[in-house]
């Protein structure tokens, strides 16, 4: 059996969290910075090293693809490498480099497929900086348009056409011109049941769906010692009890269901002043569509009723919504059975977060490979994977890589 290198894994993981590196171990490389520019042309400079053929495509995906006997459809594996402003260093980063160390095993072994292999990674899979998330994948996938796309800004007014031409990966290639026959991505959990249960793989079934909505409240700044209550129209009051609602409504709600405020600016922001402008956001999940979509209901009717009672206005913008996807059963089964193979425990699962998986499942057979994120800890500089779960993973990753590419049909 061909063997990944977990040195060269660790080594090449180590690498690239020196790019963007922040106190406490983690990253800190939004989507089209500078930081992010940094890695990507470390892990291009990888890819060329490793004699892929690298394309850039018109959203910055870079796909690079190492030939097959045979020139058909590749087996595609990948993520992404931005992370969000407080990230850990394996979240996208592990999947992507996990590929090129397929990659490198097969260079060093004088292996040629039948089917090429691609390795790739998607611009903004974050969605920290710009929304939506998942945002290269997504266009590749047919689900946004390019000028949609560029057209997104950050809270400077920066736009992503713009940063993609300034940092230098407005590419070519067209998005999604290179149809994968497989797509697999392998990925952290971040959540806490492998770590939990100990078992070693996750054998990903869904991602849950997504829905991401931005609120701008305004009310009347005043002073916060002469206004009396019942003359108040306090917006960052609205904000704080949406947080209270939506919180208590994933209590109630149970099962999958989970709310967060994650954003939340108020104008003028002084300590003696009745704050007159607040924007906020609200990041509802479930893996069950009609469920978010209740969720969604009684949030909005909550804003409605106390925004009424307070007499502010609220205008609202949906930043992502994406419903929950099935990945291909065959292909679930087949990570299942690779896992086993190699005496790895496995369990079933949802994906709770987002991933570029999602959208490629739009275009072909994809699945996902978990490994176990240490007391669950993500999106958090102290997330953490141990060694040996690194290794299972990537290995698990290159057997099912093999055989779909030497498969005949
Ligand atoms: O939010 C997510 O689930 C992903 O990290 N973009
Ligand atoms: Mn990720
Ligand atoms: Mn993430």
């Amino acid at each position: 059996m061909l063997r990944i290198s977990p040195a060269s894994l660790l080594g090449n993981i180590e690498a690239l969290a020196r790019i963007g590196a922040i106190e406490g171990g983690g990253n800190a490389r939004l989507a089209l910075t500078d930081e992010d520019k940094a890695g990507r042309d470390l892990v291009v400079g990888w890819m060329k090293a490793l004699g892929l053929n690298v394309r850039i495509d018109a959203i910055g995906n870079v796909v690079g693809v190492r030939a097959g006997r045979e020139a058909l459809a590749p087996v595609m594996t990948g993520s992404h490498i931005d992370t969000v402003r407080t990230g850990g260093r394996y979240d996208g980063n592990y999947g992507v480099l996990a590929g090129l160390e397929v990659v490198r095993a097969l260079n060093a072994a004088g292996v040629t497929t039948r089917r090429p292999i691609a390795v790739a990674f998607f611009t903004n899979e974050e969605g920290a900086r710009f929304t939506p998330d998942m945002m290269g994948s997504l266009v590749y996938a047919g689900g946004l348009g390019l000028n949609e796309a560029y057209a997104a800004t950050d809270k400077d007014g920066r736009s992503v056409g713009d940063e993609l031409r300034r940092i230098g990966y407005l590419g070519e290639a067209k998005p999604g011109a290179l149809r994968p026959h497989a797509f697999l991505e392998l990925h952290i959990e971040q959540g806490p049941l492998l770590d939990e249960e100990k078992v070693q793989i996750g054998v990903v079934e869904s991602v849950q769906g997504i829905s991401w909505t931005e609120y701008t409240v305004s009310g009347v700044s005043n002073h916060a010692g002469t206004t009396p209550m019942r003359l108040r129209r306090d917006a960052g009051y609205l904000a704080a009890s949406v947080n209270l609602f939506a919180r208590k409504l994933a209590w109630e709600m149970g099962g999958d269901q989970v709310a967060t405020v994650g954003e939340l600016s108020l104008r003028p922001n002084l300590i003696n002043v009745v704050p007159n402008r607040c924007v906020f956001t609200v990041d509802l999940r479930n893996t069950d569509e009609a469920r978010l979509k209740e969720a969604e209901a009684a949030v909005a009717a909550h804003i409605a009723e106390v925004a009424a009672a307070e007499r502010v206005s609220v205008e609202t913008r949906v930043l992502a919504r994406f419903e929950p996807v099935i990945f291909e059963a065959a292909l679930v089964s087949r990570v299942e059975r690779h896992a086993q193979a190699l005496g790895l425990s496995t369990r079933r699962m949802p994906s709770g977060a987002g991933h570029d998986a999602q959208m490629m499942q739009r275009l072909c057979p994809t699945a996902m490979i978990f490994v176990p994120s240490v007391a669950g800890l993500s999106h958090n500089v102290k997330e953490h994977t141990e060694p040996a779960d690194l290794a299972a993973g990537a290995q698990v990753l290159m057997n099912l890589v093999l055989e779909l590419a030497d498969a005949p049909s």
